[in-house]
């Protein structure tokens, strides 16, 4: 049954492979799932069509037979069960990974978001330069905390699984902030995750659209 997710049409970051629609291309590339990618506009998010498949109005959303996803950990745990290599056998193990996994989108990312919407959408407030540093020291808080945990290991609990696709998507929208470079061992983490072969040609495929 061929798998459909959609994208933006021209990501705002030009291809920089922050969209969200990277991180389940890099699950189905892990698991060596193919899939097609319906490209939709800021425009056609917010129609019918769309909202029917995603109540919020937004990319990425995921398609198979009768089954329509919305919400990339949702989105990758049902990846990860479907196919193997992406969660672990044991089950005490494989119920870490899917802890990580909502640690990636509800306790880190939620900062990492203050963060480009401090910058972005609130750079021109008059309480702007007041926020900034708060937001960031909220999120070196939680960057410490991982590094306390991750240590020197590889990946987060044992072999690399979709814990860590997930912390690693995550992360990486840090780059241009410098945050993560206070961290060596957690920038050598997230540059691991980009040196897998799937996360490459994820990155490749969602590069080809926004160059374009
Ligand atoms: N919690 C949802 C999930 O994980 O799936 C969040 C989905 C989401 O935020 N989607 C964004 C979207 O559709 C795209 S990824 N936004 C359009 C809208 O809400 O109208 C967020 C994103 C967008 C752009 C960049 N960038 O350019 O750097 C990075 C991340």
């Amino acid at each position: 049954m061929t798998i459909i997710i959609t994208a933006f049409e021209r990501s705002p970051d030009g291809g920089k492979g922050l969209a969200r629609d990277t991180r389940v291309r890099w699950a189905l590339e892990e698991v060596g799932q193919p899939y097609d990618v319906r490209l939709v506009s800021f425009r056609a998010m917010k129609e019918p069509a769309h909202l029917a498949l995603h109540p919020f109005g937004q990319i990425p959303t995921y398609e198979e037979g009768d089954l329509a996803l919305f919400e990339t950990g949702a989105i990758v745990l049902h990846i990860a069960e479907r196919h193997g290599g992406l969660l672990p056998t044991d089950a005490d193990a494989r119920a870490r990974a899917i802890a990580w996994m909502f640690a990636a989108v509800n306790t880190v990312e939620p900062p990492i978001l203050d963060l480009a919407t401090a910058r972005i959408l609130e750079s021109n407030k008059p309480w702007a330069e007041e926020r900034l540093p708060l937001v960031e020291d909220r999120i070196r808080t939680r960057l410490a905390q991982l590094a306390a945990r991750l240590g020197h290991a590889d990946w987060l609990d044992g072999a690399f699984s979709a814990a860590d696709l997930m912390m690693v998507s995550v992360l990486l929208r840090l780059r241009s902030s410098g945050l993560l470079d206070e961290h060596p061992p957690l920038a050598a983490y997230v540059a691991r995750g980009e040196a897998r072969p799937a996360y490459k040609r994820a990155f490749a495929a969602q590069l080809a659209v926004n160059s374009r």
